[in-house]
């Protein structure tokens, strides 16, 4: 496995790639032209410029995080060739550009969903959490407001104003869309981007819903391993991977993380280990990544990843505030460079103990 770290780019990050570059074992960067919309075309320019400057900064440009899928895709209206379209040319352009791991989600309206983005646990630490109690309670136009004061000043990806601006209109688009449309319409598009994927070698690998259930009432589908199968199955091509997400998956305390793992044997593309304190089945929080400060048992994960042979891009993922730091919620430099070191660790003693 390749241990690397998401970037938002040097606009958006308030992390540089000169401290990147300095957490033991992180060699490449997980990155994405963050000011382009869902559905525009990538300029090969600016995917050229940002592949050199992370590598002029001595990592590597590993895989991109997210090409985002325009809503007509989700939703399947008519329109939506158009912007299947415009996603392979950039598809075409980043295998070009010699990437060759994509992430992204189909998610309806929302990426993931914190209702909390800043509770303070009894270290003093504050991370991002989530109370189905809170969802309950809240309007999905008022979902945003609640939670913007607390980003620090960062544009959470899914969570952009504008988009937000459209909520009502969003929600009005999936109005006729439910778990089976939502299947198929992930059917269409993925059958139709497998040949340039086929063609450049470029894994893409789905992100899971988050929390892996349906929020306002949208339909969610990438929650469990029996969905997950049924969409390797539905598009039988090595290409058609996911992003192994222990956080999103593990919001579902039915979900066996290690036994999902093994399942996907060939299909991971991307792992992103992070572990959750549950304080209830519907209330969590993003602790720490160490096994004791959470719910999770990350050896086994570590160990579920290493049996099926993963040799895939892993990243830490969103790390809580400390060291009184002051960036994107979940993507401060300091508890993800201890998560990855953590990480490393695990992966380097299971290595041994497998000689
Ligand atoms: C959250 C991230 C997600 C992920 C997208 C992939 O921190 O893991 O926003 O990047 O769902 O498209």
């Amino acid at each position: 496995m390749q241990m690397t770290l998401r970037w938002y780019g040097s606009k958006y990050d308030t992390v540089t790639l000169k401290q990147i570059r300095q957490i033991p074992g992180v060699t490449g960067v997980i990155s994405t032209l963050y000011g382009t919309a869902p559905g525009e075309v990538w300029e090969m320019d600016d995917i050229l410029a940002l592949k050199k400057e992370i590598e002029d900064a001595g990592l590597e440009l590993t895989g991109i995080e997210s090409v985002n899928v325009h809503d007509a895709i989700k939703v399947g209206t008519p329109d939506r060739d158009k912007y299947i379209d415009n996603y392979i040319t950039t598809l075409e352009r980043l295998g070009q550009a010699g990437i060759h791991m994509v992430c992204y989600n189909f998610m309806p309206v929302f990426d993931w969903t914190r209702t909390e983005l800043a509770r303070v646990r009894p270290d003093g630490s504050t991370v991002l959490a989530y109370t189905q109690e809170a969802v309950d309670a809240l309007k999905p136009e008022e979902m945003f407001a609640s939670i913007s004061s607390d980003a620090n000043g960062a544009i959470l990806p899914g969570w952009e104003p504008e988009r937000m601006e459209h909520i009502k209109e969003l929600f009005e688009m999936y109005k006729e869309v439910d778990d089976e449309k939502l299947f198929a319409n992930l059917k269409y598009f993925l059958e139709r981007i497998m040949p340039v994927c086929d063609k450049y070698d470029i894994n893409m690998a789905i992100h899971p819903d988050d929390p892996a259930w349906s929020v306002f009432g949208l339909p969610r589908i990438i929650i469990n391993k029996e969905n997950i199968l049924r969409m390797m199955k539905m598009v039988d091509n090595p290409h058609n991977g996911v992003t192994f997400c222990s956080g999103s998956y593990g919001t579902n305390l039915e979900n066996d993380l290690p036994d999902m793992i093994r399942s996907l044997k060939g299909r991971i593309h991307f792992a992103h280990v992070r572990n959750l304190k549950f304080n209830s089945p519907t209330d969590f929080e993003e602790s720490a990544h160490l096994s004791s400060d959470g719910t999770f048992d990350m050896y086994e994960i570590m160990l579920a990843l290493y049996d099926i042979g993963f040799d895939g891009p892993i990243r830490p993922d969103h790390g809580r505030m400390i060291w009184d730091e002051v960036a994107m919620p979940g993507y401060g430099l300091y508890d993800r460079a201890l998560g990855a070191t953590y990480l490393n660790g695990l992966w380097e003693a299971i290595c041994k103990s497998h000689k």
